[in-house]
């Protein structure tokens, strides 16, 4: 008998958590302590905290789709997305909404609940949203969770997606507020927490997280949490990408991060934000499986699924399920459909 079949399956969802009795005044210096403490009190305490919300043996899965990609006019000195950079991406128009809903149900079959559209947008254009609102109504009529993420937002635009009855806005932070020119000058750390603001306000889930592996330094790392965790209310996605090194952006060479300061920054994230999940999101290809391990004993408890991120690979499902087997991991169910 399989691992997966010794374990006694209820039908257990991913449900974001009520935000009671959690702290929002963390300093950076005592997220840093954490990040100093020695590797196995961290992940020790992080699993603890882990135990105390989630099953430890689950994993949410979500699959992305790149509906509208390249062409970007942002300059995010990561991103193989952006005209400022030459990656050999062609640019296409935005999906036809048929061939998004074909895909949706794809990802549906190889165990996804959550399907994940994103835009290589500075900002979607209000001419956009009658197709977009069209792929959160049909994504959500095959019974899976949505989530976009089209760059900034106005107030307007949020509560069209969230009247569409999208579950999660995707929008990243990416660095501490201090590193974040280093990496973008075509928009400010502000725009982005006013977008926050309007996906919070108008009523939806938010996804935010960020990117380690840039050059920023630990204090870096510990401000981009600090800034997640003392959001009036924690993200209920809060996605960890370690940099994906792109041919052609400016990032492409980088030092490559310890692996194991990957795992630290996952392990500081479930402890300042213990109800949220957190994704183990970009960079899972190149790294081992005995890394991945680690993350989830760190306390991920989310990854994207799916041969492809958005541009760049992802690993493939026979690799997936042999390592959840190995681990003894089971996915969340999907949401019943409406
Ligand atoms: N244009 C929208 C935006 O920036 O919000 C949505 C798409 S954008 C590609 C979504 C996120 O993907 C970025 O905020 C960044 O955190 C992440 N990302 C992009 N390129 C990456 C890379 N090379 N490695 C790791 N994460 C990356
Ligand atoms: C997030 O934090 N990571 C995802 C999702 N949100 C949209 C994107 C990762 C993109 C990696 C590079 C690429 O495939 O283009
Ligand atoms: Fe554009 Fe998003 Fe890429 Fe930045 S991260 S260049 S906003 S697609």
């Amino acid at each position: 008998m399989s691992i997966a079949d010794q374990i006694a399956v209820a039908p257990v969802r991913a449900r974001p958590a009520d935000d009671g009795g959690l702290r929002h005044d963390w300093t950076t210096d005592e997220i840093a302590a954490l990040f100093a403490l020695p590797f196995s009190d961290l992940l020790f305490r992080a699993q603890t905290a882990h135990r105390r919300h989630f099953d430890a043996n689950r994993v949410q899965m979500s699959r992305l789709l790149s509906i509208k990609t390249g062409g970007c006019p942002e300059d995010c000195k990561y991103c193989p997305q952006s005209a400022h950079f030459d990656t050999g991406l062609d640019a296409g128009k935005l999906m036809a909404v048929d061939a998004v809903l074909a895909e949706a149900r794809s990802a549906k079959q190889g165990g996804a609940s959550r399907f994940c559209m994103g835009a290589a947008w500075r900002n979607p254009k209000d001419r956009d949203l009658d197709a977009i609102v069209a792929m959160v109504r049909g994504v959500k009529s095959l019974g899976m969770e949505t989530c976009m993420t089209l760059g900034m937002l106005t107030r307007g635009q949020a509560d069209r997606l969230a009247g569409a009855g999208l579950d999660y806005y995707n929008h990243n932070i990416d660095t501490s507020e201090e590193f974040y020119g280093e990496i973008i000058t075509t928009r400010t750390y502000r725009d982005r927490l006013d977008t926050l603001g309007h996906v919070r306000d108008a009523g939806m889930n938010v996804c935010c997280g960020g990117i380690v592996g840039m050059g920023e330094g630990r204090r870096d790392r510990a401000g981009m949490l600090k800034t997640l965790a003392n959001m009036p209310k924690h993200p209920e996605s809060v996605p960890i990408n370690m940099l994906v090194q792109v041919e052609g952006t400016p990032l492409a060479g980088s030092a490559a991060l310890d692996v194991l300061e990957f795992v630290r920054t996952i392990a500081v994230a479930r402890i300042v934000m213990p109800k949220s999940f957190v994704r183990l999101s970009a960079g899972r290809e190149a790294m081992s499986d005995e890394a991945q391990a680690l993350c989830f004993l760190a306390g991920a408890n989310s990854v994207f699924c799916g041969e492809k991120l958005l541009t760049t690979g992802n690993p493939e499902a026979d690799r997936d399920n042999a390592l959840f087997e190995r681990l003894g991991v089971e996915p969340y169910e999907a949401p019943s459909p409406e």
